[in-house]
């Protein structure tokens, strides 16, 4: 049996055209169903959805041979123990530092003054601004992130970007490009060594769907 960690969304979505380049197509609809294990059209092949930053905890302890999970998830919450064959592209988007439009970051940088900043991403950004030389206090939230700066909780926020239409709509501006998050193949080390041939023939399938 090859089990496969994804989570409901975007990375699931993004995931089904990869699959069925595998020859593997999902026979149920995370969305409609509330099981938790879906079955595949291939009888050696399930799909586990759990949670975005649970994925590579599935995959470090064996609960799931493969998973995918976004660069930002691996980066927050740690890498260990993980084969990471490939880079798949998907789910892309940005992390950023965003400041109300009425807030002047530059200055507040310059002046070496110490910044509050909101974020899942207590560990990158504590990295980021660390490089930057620039003071913060964190305080780690775990979603709806634009909200601080609005109530006065933070003079910035740091989180994932896609198209801008969040931040736009709070009025938020990014003042700082952090780095480019894709999502990436995930894979159990001990698995890729007892299922050799049928993880590589998915590691193989998925670099072809992606031209690599
Ligand atoms: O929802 P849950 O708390 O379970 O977990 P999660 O939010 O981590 O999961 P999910 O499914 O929302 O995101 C999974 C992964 O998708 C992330 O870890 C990223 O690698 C990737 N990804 C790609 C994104 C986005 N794009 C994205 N735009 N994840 C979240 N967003 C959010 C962002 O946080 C912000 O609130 O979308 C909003 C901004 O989008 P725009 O288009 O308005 O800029
Ligand atoms: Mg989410």
């Amino acid at each position: 049996m090859i089990t496969l960690a994804l989570s409901k969304g975007r990375i699931f979505e993004e995931t089904l055209p990869l699959l069925k380049a595998a020859g593997i197509e999902v026979l149920e609809d995370p969305e409609k169903s509330r099981k938790l294990i879906l079955t595949t059209n291939q009888p050696d092949v399930r799909v586990l959805v759990v949670r975005a930053t649970d994925v590579p905890t599935y995959v470090q302890y064996g609960g799931a041979d493969l998973g995918i999970t976004g660069r930002d998830t691996l980066l927050e919450h740690g890498s260990e123990g993980l084969y990471q064959p490939l880079d798949l592209q998907i789910a892309r988007c940005r992390i950023s530092v965003a400041v109300r439009s009425d807030f002047d970051y530059p200055s507040a940088v310059k002046k070496g003054s110490r910044l509050t900043v909101a974020t899942k991403y207590v560990a990158i950004s504590r990295d980021f601004f660390a490089a930057k030389g620039v003071h913060v206090d964190l305080i780690k939230l775990y979603g709806s992130m634009e909200l601080a700066p609005l109530v006065g909780m933070a003079d910035a926020i740091v989180d994932l970007v896609s198209t801008g239409n969040t931040l736009k709509a709070n009025h938020l501006v990014e003042v700082e490009h952090i780095m480019d998050i894709s999502s990436r193949l995930v894979v159990n080390q001990a698995a890729l060594k007892l299922k050799q041939a049928p993880i590589r023939k998915i590691i193989d399938a998925f670099a072809s769907a992606i031209g690599k």
